[in-house]
């Protein structure tokens, strides 16, 4: 079970040159997703406090922000994808940020991709997927907003998300309510695992 202590926002990086040289070495995590997905709540039930913006309005986060846990670990940040009202610039820039960030990381140990559970994959999601593949990196699925479905669809919803990556890889399923914080200690016992 992994226990957070202590947190801090070290580093916010909107150009490559930003990244902190530290992000090599350091264990992480990273997680990713759709805009609107859950992924700035998500991580606010997880560090127990508000650190990230909940946002009403989706595409707002272009940059990456670099929490250090307990002092050794990072947890991090990355700009969503997938917002349909995205200029062909920030599409760019999106691109040349994640792009670094993926070339530079071998402290990476998991990412968590961040799937709404009522529509599982959805196109973005898809495309992502296939860009994110020759990275090389371990990946998890995190299916979000599970108290806006029944338990019936969720099951569904589960099974689908399974069949619909596949093609991708054999990737381990975290459904997750924030809002009736459900599934929390199933991904914080992984994430033991993971950073230990
Ligand atoms: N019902 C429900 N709503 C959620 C949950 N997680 C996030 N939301 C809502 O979804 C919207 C987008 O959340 P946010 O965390 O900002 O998404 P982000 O853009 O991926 O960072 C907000 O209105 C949240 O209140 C959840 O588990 N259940
Ligand atoms: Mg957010």
């Amino acid at each position: 079970m992994y226990k957070i202590k202590t947190i801090e926002l070290l580093n916010t990086a909107y150009l490559p040159k930003q990244l902190p040289k530290d992000m090599a070495y350091r264990k992480s995590i990273a997680f990713v997703g759709r805009s609107n997905v859950g992924k700035s709540s998500l991580m606010n039930v997880l560090f127990n406090r508000k650190m990230a913006k909940v946002s009403s309005t989706p595409g707002k986060t272009r940059s990456i922000n670099f929490y250090l846990i307990n002092e050794k670990d990072y947890f991090i940040d990355l700009p969503g994808y997938g917002y349909a009202r995205r200029s062909q610039e920030e599409i760019k820039k999106w691109n040349t940020l994640m792009n670094a960030f993926f070339s530079e990381s071998e402290g990476l140990e998991m990412l968590f991709v961040l799937i709404d559970s009522r529509h599982s994959l959805i196109k973005a999601d898809d495309i992502f997927f296939q860009w994110i593949l020759e990275y090389h990196v371990p990946i998890a699925i995190v299916l979000t907003k599970t108290d806006k479905i029944s338990s019936q669809k969720l099951d569904l919803s589960i099974q689908q998300t399974k069949a619909l990556s596949q093609p991708y890889g054999d990737f381990n399923i975290f459904p997750v309510s924030c809002t009736k914080r459900k599934g929390l200690n199933e991904l914080f016992k992984f994430i033991g695992d993971v950073l230990v």
